[in-house]
């Protein structure tokens, strides 16, 4: 059966074209850089918002009309397995994205949870076999049902603790069975609601000791997909322990676990935790973890996670900008954890809204890839800490330096003088590449 009638292959047909339902700025084979953009951008689609979300919101129902809607039970997530591939082809995107509970409905047991699971995932294994679509990663949703109400890997619920372990060694397997290239942790309900009843430091260890587990089996079962860590600051607990960039890795750092993982950031994660996406990149980037992109944006109007699809370009050029001065993504990807506005509730708004995000990381790459091409940003740093290139600068960088030696400097040196940031100016030249590339 087919879903998505009367929607044909999506084609590049350039700047120029008025088709809805064409890309404008993303021609895969198009290099940029040394590599083709595909190469570049490795998208994804998820499968949470784009197979199983209906719409819903916590005021209201389902909106969205989508042709397997008649379906119900195993039925309708071997429909959604059916139209997830429909819609990956037709999009030309290379890979897809899930949590386990997303592609197969729960039983009344964990063996008859397993057992639906294991339907679903042969039938995207033929699905995989039969078309050249790919698994980037996939996750362990344990935060939806109600035992999770403590959390997962922070419990205070040693069965519910062992009940996660367990959920976490069959996702390890799926991702094995499917070719996962990553695997993603995010902490869903890792944090905590008050520190009243909260033993915070037992919660981090065994949080630590169910990765160093994962990473024991993953060895054990030879799965070498990367593992990601996903920050997030708040929602669905009012303090995540993964709060943003900086916090997860001095926690990888903490127990060990550094070497082991990468982090997969979010645009929406990073402006709920306060900071921009390029800020979570460049932290990630500057540690040597950065492991892949979940893409979309927030409103700025709304403070919780809105999960748009990302049209907001001078955002995704910043992002491009950092994944190219991190030279490239490597195993990772453009992952659109992203989902239509319940008033966008048509099966096409689903590809308006891909070609909507590919196109705009596309362009984003494009403006990246010539900013640096042109050094434009790399100048004006150079010249901007050109003060620690030579004199008593290039001493403090090579350590040199000491309290009495900057002493006998400062004392001497008088008046100091102090040149404008120009920041303004730079924005307007960023703008003029946005503009013109
Ligand atoms: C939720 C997260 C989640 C992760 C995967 O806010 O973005 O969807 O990406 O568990
Ligand atoms: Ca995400
Ligand atoms: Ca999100």
């Amino acid at each position: 059966m087919t879903y998505f009638d009367g929607i044909e292959n999506i084609q590049f047909e350039g700047r120029g074209s008025k088709n809805p339902l064409a890309f404008k700025h993303y021609n895969p084979s198009e290099i940029i850089a040394g590599k083709t953009m595909e190469e570049h951008l490795r998208f994804a689609v998820s499968y949470w918002h784009t197979l199983t979300g209906e719409g819903t919101d916590p005021f209201g129902a389902q909106t969205n009309i989508r042709a397997w809607d008649h379906f119900s039970g195993l039925d309708l997530a071997k429909a959604r397995v059916e139209a997830a591939f429909e819609l990956i082809t037709k999009l030309n995107i290379p890979y897809f994205c899930f949590h386990d509970r997303d592609i197969a409905p729960e039983g009344a047991t964990l063996q008859e949870t397993n057992k639906n699971l294991d339907t679903i995932v042969d039938l995207i294994k033929q699905n995989m076999r039969t078309s050249s679509v790919k698994l980037l990663w996939n996750t362990q949703n344990m935060f939806s049902n109600p035992r999770f109400v403590h959390g997962a890997g922070t419990t205070c619920n040693a069965d519910v603790y062992a009940y996660s372990a367990a959920q976490v060694k069959k996702g390890l397997e799926v991702g094995k069975e499917l070719g996962a290239e990553n695997y993603v942790f995010w902490g869903g309900r890792e944090g905590y609601e008050t520190l009243l009843n909260t033993d915070m430091k037992l919660e981090l260890d065994n949080l630590a000791k169910l990765y160093w587990m994962a990473i024991d089996y993953a060895k054990e079962i030879d799965f070498d997909a990367q593992f990601l860590i996903e920050p997030k600051p708040k929602e669905p607990t009012k303090h995540q322990y993964d709060f943003d960039a900086a916090t997860t890795i001095a926690f990888l750092q903490n127990y060990g676990l550094k070497e082991h993982f990468k982090l997969n950031l979010e645009a929406n994660h990073a402006t709920l935790a306060g900071h921009t996406f390029e800020h979570e990149l460049r932290v990630a980037r500057m540690h040597g973890m950065l492991g892949s992109l979940d893409a979309n944006q927030g409103d700025l109007l709304l403070g919780w996670d809105t999960d748009e699809f990302p049209t907001d370009l001078y955002s995704t050029v910043l992002a491009m900008y950092e994944v190219l001065q991190n030279g490239g993504i490597g195993k990772g990807g453009v992952n659109f954890d992203a989902k239509v506005r319940r008033a966008s509730f048509d099966p096409e708004d689903l590809f308006y809204a891909h070609i909507a995000g590919m196109d705009c990381y596309s362009k984003g790459l494009k403006v990246a890839a010539k900013l640096l091409e042109d050094r434009v940003l790399e100048n004006i740093i150079d010249n901007r800490y050109r003060s620690f290139k030579e004199g008593i600068g290039a001493e403090i960088v090579s350590g040199k330096a000491t309290l009495r030696s900057l002493e006998q400097y400062a004392l001497q040196n008088n008046p100091i003088r102090n040149e404008s940031g120009r920041h303004e100016l730079i924005k307007s030249i960023v703008n003029e590449y946005l503009l013109s590339e």
